[in-house]
Protein backbone atom coordinates (compact mmCIF):
# COMPACT_ATOMS: atom_id res chain seq x y z
CA UNK A 1 0.00 0.00 0.00
CA UNK A 2 1.17 3.60 -0.89
CA UNK A 3 0.78 6.79 0.71
CA UNK A 4 1.29 10.30 0.38
CA UNK A 5 3.19 12.21 3.24
CA UNK A 6 2.51 16.14 2.58
CA UNK A 7 4.89 17.56 4.80
CA UNK A 8 4.12 21.40 6.63
CA UNK A 9 2.10 22.76 4.36
CA UNK A 10 1.16 25.97 6.58
CA UNK A 11 0.42 29.32 6.43
CA UNK A 12 3.47 30.35 7.95
CA UNK A 13 6.07 28.71 5.08
CA UNK A 14 3.74 30.50 2.56
CA UNK A 15 3.79 33.59 1.40
CA UNK A 16 3.08 35.97 3.85
CA UNK A 17 3.88 33.48 6.63
CA UNK A 18 6.58 34.25 9.36
CA UNK A 19 8.81 31.88 7.84
CA UNK A 20 7.65 32.10 4.13
CA UNK A 21 9.39 29.74 1.71
CA UNK A 22 10.01 31.13 -1.46
CA UNK A 23 7.00 30.20 -3.90
CA UNK A 24 5.69 28.19 -0.86
CA UNK A 25 2.25 28.22 -1.91
CA UNK A 26 2.79 26.54 -5.52
CA UNK A 27 3.03 22.95 -4.09
CA UNK A 28 -0.67 23.31 -3.37
CA UNK A 29 -2.06 22.30 -6.43
CA UNK A 30 0.36 19.11 -7.78
CA UNK A 31 -0.48 18.00 -3.80
CA UNK A 32 -4.07 18.31 -4.12
CA UNK A 33 -3.49 16.09 -7.43
CA UNK A 34 -1.39 13.57 -5.75
CA UNK A 35 -3.68 12.98 -2.92
CA UNK A 36 -6.64 12.66 -4.69
CA UNK A 37 -4.72 9.71 -6.13
CA UNK A 38 -3.62 8.29 -3.21
CA UNK A 39 -5.28 5.69 -0.97
CA UNK A 40 -3.78 7.30 2.76
CA UNK A 41 -2.80 10.88 2.78
CA UNK A 42 -0.83 11.61 6.44
CA UNK A 43 -0.24 15.63 6.53
CA UNK A 44 2.48 16.72 9.06
CA UNK A 45 2.49 20.00 10.81
CA UNK A 46 5.44 21.76 12.38
CA UNK A 47 3.47 22.46 15.42
CA UNK A 48 5.93 24.02 18.36
CA UNK A 49 5.53 25.40 21.65
CA UNK A 50 5.96 29.10 22.25
CA UNK A 51 9.64 28.61 23.36
CA UNK A 52 10.91 26.25 21.22
CA UNK A 53 14.71 26.16 20.81
CA UNK A 54 14.61 26.28 17.29
CA UNK A 55 13.49 30.29 17.76
CA UNK A 56 15.92 33.08 17.59
CA UNK A 57 15.07 34.37 21.08
CA UNK A 58 16.15 30.88 22.11
CA UNK A 59 19.02 30.83 20.85
CA UNK A 60 18.08 28.33 17.40
CA UNK A 61 18.10 29.59 13.47
CA UNK A 62 14.86 30.34 13.03
CA UNK A 63 12.14 33.24 13.72
CA UNK A 64 9.24 32.38 15.73
CA UNK A 65 6.97 29.86 13.67
CA UNK A 66 4.30 27.22 13.63
CA UNK A 67 3.49 27.75 17.36
CA UNK A 68 0.76 25.23 18.05
CA UNK A 69 -2.69 27.03 18.03
CA UNK A 70 -2.07 29.74 16.48
CA UNK A 71 -3.52 30.54 12.88
CA UNK A 72 0.27 30.57 11.17
CA UNK A 73 0.43 26.77 12.26
CA UNK A 74 -2.29 25.99 10.68
CA UNK A 75 -2.69 23.75 7.47
CA UNK A 76 -2.91 25.90 4.12
CA UNK A 77 -6.46 26.50 3.33
CA UNK A 78 -5.72 25.47 -0.46
CA UNK A 79 -5.33 22.03 0.66
CA UNK A 80 -8.79 19.71 0.49
CA UNK A 81 -9.17 19.07 4.02
CA UNK A 82 -11.56 16.02 2.38
CA UNK A 83 -8.35 14.50 1.11
CA UNK A 84 -6.37 14.18 4.00
CA UNK A 85 -6.48 11.36 6.29
CA UNK A 86 -4.39 12.10 9.41
CA UNK A 87 -2.48 14.91 10.71
CA UNK A 88 0.63 14.45 12.55
CA UNK A 89 2.30 16.90 14.65
CA UNK A 90 5.90 17.18 15.11
CA UNK A 91 8.54 19.41 16.93
CA UNK A 92 6.59 20.01 20.32
CA UNK A 93 9.38 19.29 22.11
CA UNK A 94 11.30 22.40 23.19
CA UNK A 95 14.88 20.86 22.97
CA UNK A 96 13.81 18.79 19.71
CA UNK A 97 14.36 20.35 16.25
CA UNK A 98 11.47 18.04 15.09
CA UNK A 99 12.48 18.74 10.95
CA UNK A 100 11.69 15.12 10.34
CA UNK A 101 7.60 13.87 10.33
CA UNK A 102 9.09 10.46 12.25
CA UNK A 103 10.49 12.20 15.06
CA UNK A 104 8.88 11.60 18.40
CA UNK A 105 5.29 11.30 16.18
CA UNK A 106 3.23 8.29 15.85
CA UNK A 107 3.68 8.28 11.73
CA UNK A 108 5.53 5.39 11.83
CA UNK A 109 3.25 3.40 13.73
CA UNK A 110 0.38 4.73 11.35
CA UNK A 111 2.08 3.60 8.66
CA UNK A 112 2.96 0.15 9.45
CA UNK A 113 -1.37 -0.08 10.46
CA UNK A 114 -1.88 0.46 7.34
CA UNK A 115 0.79 -1.99 5.80
CA UNK A 116 2.05 0.55 4.04
CA UNK A 117 5.43 -0.21 2.23
CA UNK A 118 5.54 2.91 -0.37
CA UNK A 119 5.78 6.66 0.51
CA UNK A 120 5.23 9.65 -2.27
CA UNK A 121 6.60 12.84 -0.11
CA UNK A 122 5.73 16.30 -0.96
CA UNK A 123 5.88 19.73 0.71
CA UNK A 124 7.96 22.41 2.62
CA UNK A 125 10.42 22.86 2.56
CA UNK A 126 12.32 20.49 0.71
CA UNK A 127 15.86 21.41 2.26
CA UNK A 128 14.68 20.98 5.84
CA UNK A 129 11.73 18.80 6.48
CA UNK A 130 10.97 17.14 3.42
CA UNK A 131 14.58 15.95 3.26
CA UNK A 132 14.54 14.51 6.94
CA UNK A 133 10.74 13.21 6.91
CA UNK A 134 11.81 11.29 3.47
CA UNK A 135 15.30 10.00 4.75
CA UNK A 136 13.93 8.83 8.11
CA UNK A 137 11.23 6.45 5.86
CA UNK A 138 14.16 5.47 4.30
CA UNK A 139 15.88 4.66 7.44
CA UNK A 140 12.19 2.77 8.56
CA UNK A 141 13.01 0.68 5.37
CA UNK A 142 10.00 2.39 3.15
CA UNK A 143 10.43 2.74 -0.47
CA UNK A 144 10.23 6.58 -0.77
CA UNK A 145 9.53 8.85 -3.60
CA UNK A 146 10.13 12.76 -3.52
CA UNK A 147 7.86 14.87 -5.89
CA UNK A 148 10.40 17.70 -6.42
CA UNK A 149 7.76 20.03 -8.27
CA UNK A 150 5.45 19.55 -5.72
CA UNK A 151 7.98 21.18 -3.13
CA UNK A 152 9.81 24.42 -2.56
CA UNK A 153 13.16 24.89 -0.82
CA UNK A 154 14.08 27.53 1.71
CA UNK A 155 17.37 27.84 0.05
CA UNK A 156 19.11 29.58 3.52
CA UNK A 157 22.34 29.15 1.38
CA UNK A 158 21.93 29.18 -2.64
CA UNK A 159 22.01 25.51 -4.21
CA UNK A 160 20.31 24.05 -0.90
CA UNK A 161 17.61 22.54 -2.54
CA UNK A 162 19.76 20.77 -5.16
CA UNK A 163 22.23 19.57 -2.34
CA UNK A 164 18.99 18.09 -0.81
CA UNK A 165 18.09 16.06 -3.79
CA UNK A 166 21.86 15.11 -4.08
CA UNK A 167 21.59 13.56 -0.51
CA UNK A 168 18.01 12.14 -1.32
CA UNK A 169 19.16 10.51 -3.86
CA UNK A 170 22.35 8.83 -2.28
CA UNK A 171 20.05 7.64 0.19
CA UNK A 172 18.47 5.50 -2.25
CA UNK A 173 15.17 7.90 -2.45
CA UNK A 174 13.84 8.42 -6.11
CA UNK A 175 13.02 11.92 -6.84
CA UNK A 176 11.12 12.73 -9.85
CA UNK A 177 9.58 15.56 -10.95
C1 LIG B 1 10.94 23.69 8.68
C2 LIG B 1 12.52 25.19 9.35
C3 LIG B 1 12.05 25.15 10.64
C4 LIG B 1 10.32 22.90 7.56
C5 LIG B 1 10.46 23.62 9.96
O1 LIG B 1 9.12 22.54 7.66
O2 LIG B 1 11.03 22.62 6.57
N1 LIG B 1 11.98 24.45 8.38
N2 LIG B 1 11.01 24.36 10.93
ZN1 LIG C 1 10.03 24.51 12.80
Amino acid sequence: MRALIVVDVQNDFCPGGALAVPGGDAVIEPINRLASQSPLVVATRDWHPADHGSFAEQGGPWPVHCVAGTPGAELHAGIDPELVDAVIDKGQEVGQEGYSGFEGTGLERLLREHDVDAVDVAGLALDYCVMATALDARRAGLEVTVHRGATRAVEVQPGDGERAVERLRAAGVEVVD
